[in-house]
């Protein structure tokens, strides 16, 4: 079998050394797969002086990197508009957020079939070949390979919440973006909510013929199924029990100089929950005079979608809450919540996974969270409380689950980990780990490729 992987960003970065692959879970996961197979990945060319074809590596390649070249425009309605501010708030169930233009589908069906174009240019017809399609900034893509491609085994993974059929029909285009996926043999998606989710679109939508988890619908048959992503357990687990780890875990705490640690890790992203998160931390100061001067949060923000009104929005009133909060309740040697805008590598979020004591990890909605497997892989005796939310949360029952928008519960959930008995943290993170093992990333491609070649 050959892989031709259909993202929407390529996997190698040009960096002062030369080229390399980037970082991330997605390219953890297949990168071995096309270094041991061969293939090709197609994602979007931000960058006009970069060539469309790329062998990689130079010297002896294993792959290919086919860029389809975006204009300004075609980012802004394809990327920054319908993906970002059409199927992401919706798929979130956050429709405040949601722009519905013209433009941004006019422009997604276009980059659509320029992804679909490029495919087609770099696989052969009748080739023993797996064309695997990654989220939702491609859904109209599989149809029209399809289309060309009768004989294609074609699959797609859903990064993301596959919302309720009744708010995914708010979308104008609902019917056609179905349409587009059930060019699929098979889908899928992190668990079986979504997986269910997605019959019912399919079935009420388009009165597509449903069997179990098939869906017959134009002479085509799809299956949909739950595949879980993991991390990578194995580069977790020995980076945690680096020894230099648990110095750098060690001088972390020293810096915050608190008796307990509570930490955050997200992108800034207002799917993530940070500033409801913050509110019921400052609800738990209120409630626990007794914990001011020995707990810290510590809370980090990567940089997302910068160029978006609503990323500027939510980061302004983060800093506003975060400002208020320690206005409120700082001592002279006590910051209550001690917060970071930026990107941290990975060995630095294994120190702080290491050093807290619990993680507060409280999405309003979210596909997965593969920062609770990270911090649950790392910790030694650490408490996750986990938004209900989350993908995770239905994996994930020895987590201390809390609905987010409920402060007060986050923070009665904030004082229980603090004082949970040191057995009942041990029995409780010794099953979260136990499951964590089993959703690794290898196993999770592995697992999705042995299903579509069934
Ligand atoms: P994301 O929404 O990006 O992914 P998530 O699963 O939380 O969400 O992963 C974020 C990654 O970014 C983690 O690996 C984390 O370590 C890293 N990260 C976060 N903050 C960072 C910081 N400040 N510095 C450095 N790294 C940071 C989408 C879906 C999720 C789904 C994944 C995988 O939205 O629901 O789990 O895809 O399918």
């Amino acid at each position: 079998m050959s892989l031709t992987v259909v993202a929407n960003r390529v996997p190698i970065r040009q960096t002062d050394e030369g080229w390399e692959t980037s970082v991330g879970g997605l390219t953890t996961a297949l990168l071995p797969v096309l270094e041991e197979q061969g293939g090709v990945w197609v994602g979007m060319g931000e960058d006009p002086d970069l060539p469309e074809r790329q062998e990689y590596p130079a010297q002896d390649p294993d792959f290919l990197v086919r860029r389809v070249p975006l204009s300004t425009q075609e980012l802004d309605g394809y990327y920054y508009g319908m993906a970002n501010r059409v199927l992401w708030p919706v798929s979130h169930y956050l429709i405040q957020h949601l722009e519905l233009k013209d433009e941004f589908i006019e422009t997604y069906r276009h980059v659509n079939r320029r992804f679909a174009e490029a495919v087609l240019d770099e696989t052969e017809k009748g080739a023993e070949e797996v064309i695997w399609i990654q989220d939702y900034h491609q859904m109209l893509s599989p149809g029209l390979i399809r289309k060309e491609r009768p004989e294609a085994t074609i699959g797609h993974f859903w990064h993301i919440p596959w919302p309720a059929m009744e708010i995914f029909r708010i979308l104008p285009w609902s019917r056609e973006l179905l349409r587009g996926m059930l060019g699929c043999d098979l889908i899928g998606f992190h668990v079986e909510e979504y997986v269910d989710n997605f019959i019912e679109s399919a079935d009420v939508l388009l009165d597509a013929e449903v069997e179990g988890n098939r869906i017959r619908y134009d002479g085509q048959e799809t299956r949909v199924e739950a595949h879980p992503i993991g991390i990578d357990v194995d580069r977790f687990k020995s980076m945690s029990q680096d020894p230099s780890i648990e110095q750098e875990a060690q001088k972390f705490r020293e810096r915050l100089g608190s008796d307990h640690i509570v930490i955050g890790i997200d992108r800034l992203d207002y799917t993530k929950g940070i500033r409801s998160r913050m509110l019921a931390f400052e609800q738990f100061l209120e409630e626990n005079p007794e914990y001011h001067g020995n707990v810290s949060f510590f809370q980090i923000a990567t940089p997302s979608r910068t160029e978006l009104e609503s990323y500027q929005q939510i980061r302004r009133e983060v800093d506003e809450v975060v400002g208020r909060i320690n206005g409120r309740f700082a001592q002279e040697s006590w910051v209550p919540v001690n917060y970071r805008y930026r990107t941290y590598t990975q060995y630095e979020l294994c120190a702080f996974y290491r050093a807290a004591d619990a993680a507060l990890i409280t999405p309003l909605r979210d596909g997965m969270n593969v920062v609770t497997q990270e911090f649950i892989t790392a910790s030694r005796d650490g408490v996750l409380i986990l938004s209900e939310l989350t993908g995770a949360a239905y994996l994930l029952p020895e987590a201390v689950q809390v609905n987010p928008y409920d402060h007060g519960g986050v923070a009665d959930a904030i004082r229980t980990a603090l004082e949970m008995p040191t057995e009942e943290r041990t029995e409780r993170l010794r099953g979260l780990k136990s499951t964590t093992e089993t959703l690794d990333v290898h196993k999770w491609a592995g697992n999705f490729l042995s299903s579509i070649q069934r």
